[in-house]
């Protein structure tokens, strides 16, 4: 590969000498040479430069003496024979030349346009200074048929462009075979193909500065590949949802497995079952104006959790008694009640049907065992079956249970990792108010359920019965102690 940078600094460019770069022009791997663009200048002064057509601040540099630099590097025959060959597609046949033009108005510069740089014959660098290069040099070489890229390194602005060209050098080099001793390096490396940051890399000690890498990570400690690889992933997709939503916004669904999209729910992005990309998830205590889209979330979802032997009536009979406006307006306005809801912050278009912006997709209710002033428990509230223990507080005194009451997600959004999103939020919630036990009863056949809420900690510990609409069903008791949660730690921050 060939680089030739035009420059009125040349000697900028010498740090290329001390870098691997450098070692690859020395080994031959790249034919690197530097140029004075002042060489192509007619005057005593050598000057390149001029006053803006027009008005304004600063200098502009002259198209004639990049004309003459430019032909020269790219070794194109006299002007008007150049223009000739072009016209009849008479160019060298076999090489690829690119022209470079670095400027802050350019195209943003990526690690995808490296790639296709590091296929290049040759890459020349028109390195402007001052406001910048006449616009008729790159619209010319255009014209002449060379490849012309405008390219800006990022959102902010530089003297000159000999900074942004030893960068784009540097991402092109390093990706061409040889430079790099390590070839994988360049694989699993941030903004490669995967759209996701690089996970974050540790080494010995294991333990610094009370830094403990086996109590915040044991699992990259296991020696379990599969494991760290998974575990890896997850992190590189936590701190990419922290960094760069930009670049989740990008990802492409068909590439996310059911352990991505779980990690992703727990940084605030869903996956609705046939959208192209995540979207922003919001999580957030019901206010009253969200009763009624609750209550018909509520209706679309019962029956799905209902055992097939309960007919439509039965459903429907136990839906009108306690899935109403009055009913979950009551919890909503019961602080001893945690109604918790999730919304897709944009319109999704989704398999069955768009998912509208603000529409509650999924919801748990938290239901406290404690009396008001007047003596009476939550509206509600189920009987404690007696499997059911209650721990006294870590701290000695009284424990407090509560019954996990509701966590349903709508049909659009199974496999985002949603339910175990609103679980996790759940528990956080109960633990924040003292809950020293969650309970919960769900019917016996609903295996989609108990995994859930084993995945989040939960453990069978009995059974008990439960009407719906008349018939009496069996369903499993689960509990969970939120003993280990830190309340001062969200397992979700909302966005
Ligand atoms: Cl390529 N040149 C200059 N002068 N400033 C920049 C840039 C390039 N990219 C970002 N800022």
């Amino acid at each position: 590969m060939r680089l030739d940078v035009v420059t009125i600094f040349p000697d900028y460019l010498r740090v290329l000498e001390l870098s691997l770069i450098g070692k690859a022009a020395g080994t031959g791997l790249i034919d690197l040479a530097v140029h004075d663009l002042r060489r192509w200048a007619h005057d005593r002064h050598r000057t390149v430069d001029d006053t803006p057509l027009g008005g304004g601040a600063g200098m502009v540099m002259r198209p004639d003496v990049w004309g003459e630099a430019l032909d020269t590097v790219l070794d194109l025959p006299a002007e008007r024979a150049a223009a000739r060959e072009a016209a009849t597609g008479r160019r060298r046949a076999g090489t690829r030349q690119v022209l470079v033009v670095p400027t802050p108005a350019g195209e943003v510069f990526t690690q995808r346009t490296a790639e296709d740089l590091a296929h290049a014959d040759q890459v020349v660098f028109a390195c402007g200074r001052y406001e910048g290069i006449d616009a008729r040099v790159p619209e010319h070489y255009r014209q002449l048929g060379v490849e012309v890229r405008e390219l800006s390194i990022g959102d902010y602005v530089l003297n000159g462009g000999e900074v942004a060209a030893l960068v784009i050098i540097e991402a092109v080099a390093r990706l061409r075979p040889g430079v790099l001793g390590n070839p994988d390096s360049v694989v699993e490396e941030s903004h490669s193909r995967a759209g996701l940051l690089e996970y974050p890399v540790h080494t010995r000690p294991v333990s610094w500065r009370g830094h403990d890498l086996a109590t915040s990570w044991p699992g990259l400690l296991s020696g379990n590949h599969p494991r760290v690889a998974r575990e890896r992933r997850e992190r590189a997709i936590a701190r990419t949802a922290d960094r760069r939503p930009d670049m989740v916004a990008r990802l492409d669904a068909q590439h996310l497995d059911g352990k991505d999209r779980a990690a992703l729910a727990h940084n605030g992005w869903a996956v609705p079952r046939g959208a192209a990309h995540p979207v922003p998830l919001s999580l957030r205590r019901a206010l009253a104006e969200d009763v009624p889209g609750l209550v018909v979330l509520a209706r679309r979802t019962f029956p799905d959790a209902c055992p097939s032997f309960l007919t439509t009536e039965q459903v429907t009979e136990h839906m009108d008694r306690h899935l109403t406006a009055e009913r979950l307006g009551a919890w909503q306005a019961d602080p001893r009640v945690i109604v918790t809801l999730a919304c897709l912050t944009e319109d999704t278009p989704a398999e069955a049907g768009p998912v509208r912006a603000g529409e509650p997709v999924g919801y748990s209710v938290v239901i406290l065992e404690a009396e008001d002033d007047a003596g009476a428990l939550p509206a509600g509230l189920d009987p404690r079956p007696a499997a059911v223990n209650v721990p006294h507080r870590p701290a000695g005194g009284p424990g407090l249970a509560a019954e996990l009451s509701k966590v349903y997600v709508d049909a659009r959004l199974r496999g985002s990792g949603l339910v175990d999103v609103l679980l996790s939020e759940a528990v956080r919630g109960a633990c924040a108010l003292g809950v020293t036990t969650l309970w919960l009863g769900t019917h016996d056949g609903n295996r989609r359920a108990h995994k859930a809420y084993r995945r989040s900690g939960f453990v069978k510990v009995g059974t008990r019965r439960y009407d719906v609409g008349g018939q009496s069903c069996r369903d499993v008791v689960m509990t969970l102690s939120p003993g280990a949660c830190d309340p001062q730690q969200p397992v979700w921050s909302g966005r």
